[in-house]
């Protein structure tokens, strides 16, 4: 089975939830075993990314040891097409619709498009869009962020990616950010599209996990909280938090 079917199969009962581990943030065994605590806790993919100092050797390393420390995808989330790795079973292919820069807007996907076809890699095509305040991936991005206030906006430029055939759409808030994607913001993108929302960015406990999950989010992306020391139960209750 596709991954992409894997997902779409397993959306139909509820809402996922995806852990995103940094190549550039832990070595490689452990980021094998970050995988392995979220895989038995419950979480439905791996993702593996940062917006800096992912090389081809520290994601080669990471998603071989995530492939053989869990048991569900790993999909590979791409700042560049610098690195590209056959270890992951998928790659967001992805557009930041709202950068004002064309490098992240196309280029580099015609940079990285026959290495993806070369290797394998199944493209899960997705529509990126920061909202402020972005944090690195908005700076690194030159994006435009999408005002907190302006959920309209945000659904507009949702709504474009998927006329142009784009098959999900991710809302992100940037790593780490001081507050998640605003609710209203969510619930409105929902209502306008009919594909697949990805949401991420700042979700640091149940209760946010809760609200981002009640607001219409259908994926929910933790990436911080795997870097912090005792992260099992902080993850544990954001998971269950998400199925309940
Ligand atoms: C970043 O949305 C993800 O791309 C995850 O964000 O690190 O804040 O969980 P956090």
């Amino acid at each position: 089975m596709s991954v992409e079917d894997y997902l779409l199969q397993k959306l139909k009962t509820g809402t996922l939830h995806m852990t995103l581990i940094d190549p550039a943030s832990q070595d490689p065994s452990e980021a094998g075993k970050i995988a392995k605590d979220a895989c038995a806790l419950g979480t439905d993919a791996i993702m593996i990314g940062g917006s800096t100092g992912v090389t081809q050797d520290n994601l080669d390393k990471t998603a071989l040891e995530i492939k053989h420390n869990s048991n569900v995808p790993s999909i590979y989330f791409p700042s560049g097409a610098s690195a590209m790795s056959a270890n992951c079973d998928a790659i967001y292919f992805m557009s930041m619709v709202n950068s004002r820069s064309l490098d992240w807007v196309i280029r580099e996907q015609v940079a990285g498009a026959p290495a993806v076809k070369k290797l394998g890699l199944e493209p899960l095509s997705m529509a990126y869009i920061i909202v402020e305040p972005g944090m690195k991936v908005g700076e690194v991005g030159q994006a435009d962020v999408i005002p907190r206030d302006n959920p309209k906006l945000a659904a507009s430029y949702a709504l474009a990616g998927e006329l142009l055939g784009m098959r999900s759409v991710y809302l992100e808030a940037g790593s780490g950010a001081p507050a998640h994607v605003p609710s209203d913001m969510i619930s409105y993108v929902k209502k306008s599209i009919s594909v697949p929302l990805i949401v991420g960015g700042g979700i640091r406990d149940a209760t946010a996990a809760r609200e981002v999950r009640d607001a219409g989010a259908d994926v929910i992306v933790t990436g911080t909280i795997v870097e912090e020391n005792g992260y099992l139960s902080r993850l544990e209750s954001i998971i269950n938090a998400i199925k309940e």
